[in-house]
């Protein structure tokens, strides 16, 4: 167990060649826009039928924010997904660690599944409207503080924006 290597990626995450991608659902578990639509859209029915399944069974209520469970990856090149539920941002109520929980607890899961590489996308970044620049501070700072068997986190971003203020995250 040590603190994984963080690498930076511009691209799709759906096209990831690792042990698990990390999906940015929401509680329902059933899909929506954004990563979640992506990962569903490349994945094929087999991974809403294994969400349907985790409703039916342990997250009836569905699942919590900032709580992280594995699934079936379908035939995606990844393995596994981890579906988690990043906060939505709110200026009155300091969210951040819930935004960190995301991260800590799909490392733990990761973990559940030996899995070494793991990519994420940034959580709550999109639909959810937290800034990119202080998401990027949390999700970093919260690898970088995490023990775990995972060797790789590969922070998988979808527009040069993103990447390079993930970039300018890792720097600090
Ligand atoms: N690969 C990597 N990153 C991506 C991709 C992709 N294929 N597509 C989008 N992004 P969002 P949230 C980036 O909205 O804010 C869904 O409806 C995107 O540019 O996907 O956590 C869920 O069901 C952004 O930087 O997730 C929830 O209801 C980041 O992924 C809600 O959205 C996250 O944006 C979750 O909102």
């Amino acid at each position: 167990m040590s603190i994984p290597r963080i690498t930076l990626l511009r691209g799709d995450i759906t096209q990831q060649a690792v042990d698990a991608i990390v999906n940015a659902a929401n509680s329902s578990l059933l899909g929506g826009g954004g990563v979640d639509g992506a990962i569903h859209r490349a994945g094929g029915p087999q991974i809403l039928d294994a969400c349907r399944a985790l409703r039916a069974s342990h997250y009836g209520r569905g699942l919590p924010t900032g709580e992280a469970v594995a699934a079936t990856a379908g035939r995606l090149p990844a393995h596994w997904v981890i579906h988690t539920v990043g906060p939505v941002y709110s200026q009155h109520e300091d969210r951040s660690a819930l935004l960190a929980a995301c991260h800590t607890n799909s490392l733990h899961v990761a973990d559940t599944l030996s899995a070494k590489t793991v990519a994420f996308p940034a959580i709550s970044t999109g639909i959810f409207g937290w800034p990119l620049a202080d998401a990027a501070r949390i999700a970093i700072a919260t690898v970088h503080a995490t023990v775990t068997d995972v060797e790789e986190v590969r922070f998988v971003l979808f527009d040069a924006n993103a990447y390079e203020i993930f970039k300018h995250a890792a720097q600090q």
